[in-house]
């Protein structure tokens, strides 16, 4: 199924690498057929070429709107070599047989991405290119399509090894040729139909596969024992309740079991579009559904708290939302106690590390088993940090050697490691398909500012009663929330999530939950937690779940008894009054909200743990209801005008 190659016709308007490619192909004694640039460029590199125009006895005319539109091109390109009626139509119309061609289209997304004026796009819509594409690519079984110079490296390859192009290589190529076709054509009938005026362009988007993703599956001996599925997942429930209980994502670990989104639904593949590539690279392990999902937002989110803070960031995702994130700002010492870290080593901790260390403290309970990232390049200090934590895998721009040989090595070497394309930037419209329907919409690319934190203060004092660590609170909370799923609120303190409720229908039962989470943080901090003394060998995630049943204090008796074994000294119990008295000194917290407050119990509530301050679009009727309700508990209130719904 090889196929030399005696005749190629090379046209291409990107020239990268085109010199090299037709030096090797001379070399070869291929002749060389070449349109009107393209043979300009080739001749001055000293190739002997002959112009399409002579070989077809046809001038390049109307501008070069008609370059290669000729039987003789394209009878060369598609006639079925040994077809007995094709090779005597070949013969009696002089019609040579070209056995390749080499090419690649009128820049056209180029030239409108440019702004350019309506008939130079026009212009610069390829009609011969596509033509010849199509013909080579439909006579793949004995012609070559070669349409990237990423292309050109393997094309030599295969004549030098093998004195011509296999078909399996042809195949390839042709695919790929004709997903361009199909792009290229998109992305024509997109611009055209913006042109008209329409609000919602239908389009075409081509994808090019990039690998399937990793899904979980039941051991056998699981299968075996439990008797099938529907009764390990009853046994899962009677056990470990529904999905939502803390000891879910454990059992799923214990069987390697990855719900992602869950082991029926494969195949579960990821593809990126045809002229794009991923916005990172797997450095190790595989990833699955929801881990990608994870890294993308948790990415996008610590780009945009570095650029919006200029200090390092860090995020701790889990089921597409934030469990935590922070930007790199000194612990004090009682929170150094809380996450379990010396003051010194606190101290030693480079920006990063310090970044990852609070994001995984806002609630260390629902960080187990997190997508973390990391806006800066991971270096050793971070790596350790994370070596001590369950978690599925990090996002970061870079990795510092010692710190990749860390992480390479976690999770028994399936610690799925990312690297970011550090300057990604996601198209301007995005798209979902759902159920058969494709959404599509402007992306959220609006940048929280200071601006928007101090141009609309309503409640008493206005903008001068707010802080500088205040602006920079209702910022990360913002932030933090703009990737957070709707219905959203986040809680912030010294540039650090202390609570994230997401995917709530009601924005009082997120504040409620969220304020919850703000609450076992610092309760954490209350010296009683501090001084709980564990036993030798209890598990690092056993002491953060021990510590918040602890705060929670609603044990049964067998549940008490089996948490009390954990401990050298049985604690006294934590009670409401000692919780209320510490909660009382609570303060400085910000509350970010993706949407208004409709009532004013969401403010009520936040009173109870230590808000200070607020950041909320505005725009609800009862604007003035919730600003005086602000003002009662003295907290200060900015209308950003932003509302931030992420589903
Ligand atoms: O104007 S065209 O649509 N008409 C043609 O007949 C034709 N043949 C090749 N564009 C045509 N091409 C395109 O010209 C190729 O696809 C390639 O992109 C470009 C190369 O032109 P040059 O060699 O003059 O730089």
């Amino acid at each position: 199924d090889v196929v030399p190659i005696t005749r190629a016709l090379i046209s291409v308007s990107d020239k990268d690498g085109i010199v090299e490619l037709c030096t090797f192909l001379a070399s070869k004694n291929v002749e060389l057929l070449s349109t009107g640039g393209t043979a300009k460029k080739l001749r001055e590199a000293g190739l002997t070429v002959i112009d399409v125009s002579d070989y077809t006895g046809s001038p390049e005319c109307l501008d070069g709107r008609v370059k290669t539109l000729h039987p003789k091109v394209h009878g060369g390109l598609l006639g079925v070599r040994g077809n007995p009626q094709h090779e005597a139509d070949m013969e009696a119309n002089g019609i040579g047989k070209i056995d390749m061609t080499v090419l690649n289209l009128y820049p056209f997304e180029a030239t409108v991405a440019k702004g350019a004026a309506f008939e130079q796009c026009i212009e610069n819509i390829d009609i011969g290119g596509p033509s010849m594409l199509r013909s080579t690519a439909k006579n793949h079984a004995f012609t070559t399509i070669v349409t990237s110079p990423d292309q050109y490296a393997e094309v030599r390859e295969c004549i030098e090894g093998k004195g011509g192009t296999t078909l399996a290589l042809r195949r390839r190529f042709a695919a790929r040729a004709y997903s361009l076709s199909a792009s290229y054509d998109s992305a024509i009938a997109t611009w055209f139909t913006k042109e008209l005026g329409e609000d919602s362009p239908v389009v075409t988007r081509v994808y090019k596969p990039e690998f399937p993703l990793k899904y979980g599956e039941f051991p056998e001996s699981v299968r075996r024992k439990s008797g099938g599925e529907k009764y390990f997942f009853a046994l899962q429930r009677r056990w470990f309740g529904l999905n939502t209980n803390p000891h879910y994502n454990m059992r799923c670990r214990m069987f390697e079991w990855r719900p992602g989104c869950n082991p029926h639904q494969k195949p579960a593949a990821i593809s990126s579009l045809l002229n794009a590539d991923l916005p990172f690279t797997v450095l190790n392990g595989t990833p699955g559904y929801i881990n990608l999902l994870d890294a993308a937002n948790a990415w996008l989110l610590v780009k945009e708290l570095r650029e919006a803070t200029g200090l390092a960031a860090a995020s701790s995702f889990k089921h597409v939302s934030p469990a935590g994130a922070a930007v790199a700002v000194p612990l004090t010492e009682v929170e150094c106690a809380a996450y379990e870290v010396t003051p010194e080593g606190a101290a030693k901790l480079t920006p990063s590390a310090l970044a990852y260390l609070r994001a995984r403290n806002a609630d260390p309970m629902c960080s187990f088993g997190d997508f973390a990232a990391v806006s800066d390049v991971v270096d050793e200090d971070t790596a350790l940090i994370l070596k001590k934590e369950v978690s599925d895998g990090i996002v970061a721009p870079g990795y510092t050697p010692a710190a990749l040989e860390i992480l390479k090595k976690k999770k028994g070497g399936k610690f799925i490691i990312l690297e970011a394309k550090a300057d990604f930037k996601p198209d301007a419209v995005e798209y979902r398909e759902v159920y058969g329907m494709t959404f599509s919409q402007k992306r959220n690319d609006v940048v929280i500012t200071k601006e928007h934190m101090t141009k609309n203060v309503v409640t008493k004092g206005g903008v001068d009663a707010l802080t500088d660590g205040a602006i920079r609170d209702m910022i990360v909370a913002s932030i933090c929330v703009k990737y957070t799923q709707s219905n959203s609120v986040g809680f912030a303190r010294d540039g650090m999530m202390v609570g994230v409720g997401a995917g709530q229908q009601s924005r009082v039962d997120c504040v409620k939950l969220a304020g919850r989470k703000v609450s076992t943080w610092y309760l954490r901090q209350h010296p009683k937690v501090l001084g709980l003394k564990f036993k030798e060998g209890v598990k690092r995630q056993d002491r953060v779940n021990a510590r918040v049943r602890y705060i929670e204090g609603d044990f049964t008796d067998e549940e008490r008894k089996r948490w009390e074994a954990q401990f050298s000294e049985v604690p006294e119990p934590l009670s409401s009054a000692e919780k209320e008295e510490f909660m009382a000194k609570a303060t400085g917290v910000t509350i970010s909200s993706d949407a208004f407050f409709p009532f004013r119990d969401s403010i009520d509530h936040a009173s109870k743990v230590g808000v200070s301050y607020i950041a909320q679009p505005g725009g609800s009727v009862q604007d003035g209801q919730v600003t005086e309700c602000a003002d009662e508990y003295g907290m200060k209130m900015s209308l950003t005008g932003v509302r931030l719904f992420h589903h």
